[in-house]
């Protein structure tokens, strides 16, 4: 029943149609669909058709943008619900959480930071081209469990090798574990730069955390 709806939402995506797609993104809250699934099976798979059409350039820069836009603008209307619907209440851990200097992607990122939230974790949500200084000083800050750093593009992933490195220099490993994620990053690339763990969704993000703060990394 609800395909249709999940069809209309990847369309209104790759249409680049914001209005469209918060009107979606309510009509499924109103349904009862799982605001998760409507971002999986509709929203993201729009997002996931207008890269691949950019990545051979029958789309151009502007349409993703304004998919993007389209994405974002659901994201909004489902990213409340998606906390409400959270289950665990009690504090798990705190994370810091960010994209990778140089790289502006926040929509993944952003989707991790609501499931960790909406299942119990702290998260402080440091935004997009993110230092390895700015990362260590809130983890600090608040004596983060984790720091997650995101990387869409092949040449930010650096910046995920170099806030590991700013932690070590730090000394604040092995206590904070340090995990990334994003459309590029592999198994062999976390453990290439020291990371504890990667995942290639939101949901594997929540349970590396999940499984990370478990196995002794709780604040002293
Ligand atoms: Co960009 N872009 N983009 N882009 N863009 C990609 C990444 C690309 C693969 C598109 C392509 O060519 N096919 C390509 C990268 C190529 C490469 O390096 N390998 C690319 C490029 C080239 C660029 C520009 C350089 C284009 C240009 O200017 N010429 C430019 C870079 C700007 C910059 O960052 N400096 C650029 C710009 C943009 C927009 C601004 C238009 C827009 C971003 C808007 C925004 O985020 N606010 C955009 C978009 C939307 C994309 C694609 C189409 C979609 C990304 C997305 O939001 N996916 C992307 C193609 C693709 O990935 N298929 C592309 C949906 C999201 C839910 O999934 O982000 O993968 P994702 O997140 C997932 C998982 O990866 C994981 O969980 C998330 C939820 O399930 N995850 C984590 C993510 N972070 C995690 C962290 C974790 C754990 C899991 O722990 C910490």
């Amino acid at each position: 029943m609800s395909d249709p709806l999940f069809g209309a939402m990847r369309q209104s995506v790759i249409d680049g149609a914001p209005d469209v797609a918060a009107e979606l993104a309510q009509r499924a809250l109103a349904t009862g669909v799982n605001p998760l699934d409507a971002v999986n099976q509709g929203f993201a798979a729009g997002i996931t058709f207008a890269g691949d059409q950019f990545g051979c350039g029958e789309m151009f820069l502007p349409d993703l943008l304004a998919a993007a836009e389209a994405m974002k603008a659901a994201m909004k209307v489902l990213e409340p619900e998606m906390m409400k619907r959270g289950s665990a209440r009690e504090a798990l851990g705190k994370v810091v959480l960010g994209t990778a200097r140089g790289d502006i992607h926040d929509i993944g990122k952003n989707l991790v930071g609501t499931i960790l939230s909406a299942s119990g974790f702290q998260v402080f949500d440091l935004g997009t081209s993110v230092t390895p200084e700015q990362f260590i000083a809130k983890a600090k800050e608040v004596a983060a469990d984790i720091v997650g750093v995101s990387a869409l593009l092949t040449t930010t992933m650096a910046g995920q090798k170099a806030v590991i490195e700013a932690l070590e220099q730090n000394g604040m490993r092995p206590r904070v574990k340090a995990i990334v994620g994003g459309a590029a990053v592999t198994a062999k690339w976390a453990e290439e730069i020291g990371a504890d763990g990667f995942s290639r969704n939101a949901i594997d993000a929540l349970e590396l955390a999940k499984k990370l703060v478990a196995k002794g990394t709780a604040r002293a």
